[in-house]
């Protein structure tokens, strides 16, 4: 278990509510103002008003986001961004060079791997997929002087693996890489990687942070001085910054993460059981399930075991298809982490780039995002639409 609260700071849901987010000194508003500015005004050249000069390199109200990023993070200094892709891409440029190699988990993110894959390799940086729970592998595969970090993602989308962080974070260390862990699918709340030895913590904020299915965006959290400094004058010099509209919703999101982590984590485990033996699914995988491989190391690293669940269904790959479309309290659609339930073929939709590559994704397989209504009507849906699945129709 992660622990909540270091020494001599507020618990994590009140640091969620207020880091970052002292009353607006002029009107004593509580919630940080959206400051839809491009510009500040000067006294005098070069006399900005405490940093103020240009919306790309600060805004307020991301000042307010990423200072509470960082308090939930547990590091010194967050990092704003318009998309959880725009993070990666500002984490990669400002740590690799051409000639550098990553070592990636062979099952992350559709999107992350195609953006090794088909963006960074034309720059002369090279990724290698690899099962992360397999550390004599990772050992193997990276390269002495070349490997400049190593990119985790844990549980990963959409298999639900989980990965040794703490484990994996001294395997690099002692090899000269940065690590990086895409927290997206734990959130803040439920899993701490600075504080199990990882240097980046990375999300989408589109998920779990924001919470609500209403804005996309991105975070970096790191505690190391140097790595801040580079990842703040990327993240000026290539500007993917979240807006100043998009980081209040973000900050607004983060104020109910305990809460929602916590009915996320109910609902998902209830929604796990009932899938489990049932005779329209061959497998269900959820970390909060006894029999899953990562359930031991997942029970230790994280807080809960989160909202997603995935399964393969027993009719095959039509029959999984089909049944995406017939429940009604799940949204059949991309994304995940908002308040609402989204069912997903991963295949077809979200990992559809990585069809035919190391990462391809079982073809049977269904991915739920358990949102936060009343169970009973999550597990009606899934039971009715299972129901049809199961009689092969
Ligand atoms: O979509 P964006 O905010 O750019 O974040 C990319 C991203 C990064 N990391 C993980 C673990 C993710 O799941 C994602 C985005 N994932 C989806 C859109 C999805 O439906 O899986």
């Amino acid at each position: 278990m992660t622990t909540d609260r270091p020494a001599g700071t507020p618990g994590f849901a009140t640091r969620a509510i207020h880091a970052g987010q002292e009353p607006d000194p002029t009107t004593g508003a509580v919630v940080p103002p959206i400051y839809a500015t491009s510009t500040y005004a000067q006294d005098g050249v070069g006399g900005l008003r405490n940093g103020y000069e240009y919306s790309r390199s600060a805004n307020p109200t991301r000042t307010a986001l990423e200072e509470c990023l960082a308090a939930l993070e547990g590091g010194r200094h967050g990092f704003a961004f318009a998309s959880g892709l725009a993070a990666e891409d500002t984490l990669i440029r400002s740590v690799c060079r051409p000639g550098d190699h990553l070592v990636i988990p062979h099952d992350a993110y559709g999107g992350t791997f195609r953006l090794f894959d088909k963006v960074h390799s034309q720059w002369g940086v090279t990724a290698t997929p690899v099962d992360l729970t397999d550390l004599a592998a990772v050992e193997r595969a990276i390269q002495p002087g070349r490997t400049r970090l190593l990119w985790i993602e844990t549980p990963t989308n959409p298999l639900l693996a989980i990965a040794d962080i703490a484990a994996l974070a001294g395997l690099a260390r002692r090899h000269g890489a940065v690590t990086a862990v895409d927290n997206t699918f734990a959130s803040p709340y439920l899993q701490q990687p600075l504080a199990l030895g990882a240097d980046v913590a990375l999300h989408s904020t589109t998920k779990y942070c924001g919470g609500h299915s209403d804005v996309v965006g991105g975070a970096i959290v790191v505690d190391d001085d140097v790595l801040a400094d580079k990842v703040r004058f990327h993240q000026n010099a290539m500007g993917a910054v979240a807006g100043p509209f998009d980081a209040w919703l973000v900050l607004r999101g983060l104020k109910t993460l305990a809460v929602r982590m916590e009915q996320h984590s109910d609902n998902a485990q209830a929604v796990a059981e009932f899938l489990t033996g049932h005779p329209a699914v061959a497998e269900t995988i959820y970390p909060g399930l006894p029999d899953h491989p990562g359930h031991e190391l997942a029970a230790r690293q994280m807080r809960r075991f989160g909202g997603m669940v995935s399964f393969r269904v027993a009719a095959g790959e039509q029959a999984a298809v089909d049944l995406c479309a017939r429940t009604t309290v799940f949204t059949l659609g991309e994304s995940l982490g908002g308040v609402e339930s989204l069912i997903e073929h991963p295949g077809r939709m979200t990992h559809a780039s990585v069809a035919g590559t190391a990462l391809e994704v079982p073809a049977d397989l269904v991915r739920l995002s358990v949102g936060i209504e009343d169970v009973n009507d999550l597990l009606e849906d899934l039971d009715q639409a299972l129901r049809e699945a199961g009689s092969g129709r």
